[in-house]
């Protein structure tokens, strides 16, 4: 990995999955330039949702959120490029996709809050993107290997 890239953790929530979006939001990310790392399409259980979604334990909708995000298979990626994170977040939109600017995912994909068809780490929480990778991800699921898109995508490429 070049000193300049990061990598971020996302997720197609199981709305996305049953809406057959998997593709689609692949795509986005691949037509960006950004590199994929890891893939896991998996069933998340109530512990690894607790996990994940710690930060809103209390709030009136974290049982819900846990109902729903447990309801059916995820798809979990990681994607690697410079400044991935906040990159990826914005191409996410808001958390409302009702407030969210057509032309991202939650802006072209949904209307309720409750299914908002993606997850990303927060790049406003320093270290969110390497927590969620760890949780979700062994270190031998991420996949060290030369893009060779990357030399056109970036000006110079530090391999
Ligand atoms: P984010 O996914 O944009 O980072 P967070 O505030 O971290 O948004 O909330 C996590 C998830 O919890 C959201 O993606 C959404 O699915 C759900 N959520 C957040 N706020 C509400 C709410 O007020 N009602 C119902 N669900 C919510
Ligand atoms: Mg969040």
């Amino acid at each position: 990995m070049s000193e300049r890239d990061e990598r971020t953790f996302v997720m197609v929530k199981p709305d996305g999955v049953q809406r057959g979006l998997i593709g689609e939001i692949v795509s986005r990310f691949e037509d960006r330039g950004l590199q994929l790392v890891a893939g896991k399409f998996m069933q998340i259980d109530e512990e690894l949702a607790h996990e994940h979604y710690g930060e809103h334990e209390g709030k009136p909708f974290f049982e819900g959120l846990v109902e729903f995000i447990t309801s059916g298979p995820v798809f979990a990626m990681v994607w690697e490029g410079t400044d991935a994170t906040r990159q990826v977040r914005k191409m996410v939109g808001e958390t409302d996709p009702a407030e969210s600017a057509p032309g991202t995912i939650r802006g072209d994909f949904g209307l309720d809050l409750g299914h908002n068809v993606i997850h990303a780490s927060d790049h406003e929480d320093p270290g969110a993107n390497e927590r969620e990778i760890d949780l979700f991800f062994d270190d031998e699921e991420l996949v060290d290997y030369d893009l060779d898109a990357s030399t056109w995508v970036y000006e110079d490429v530090d391999e």
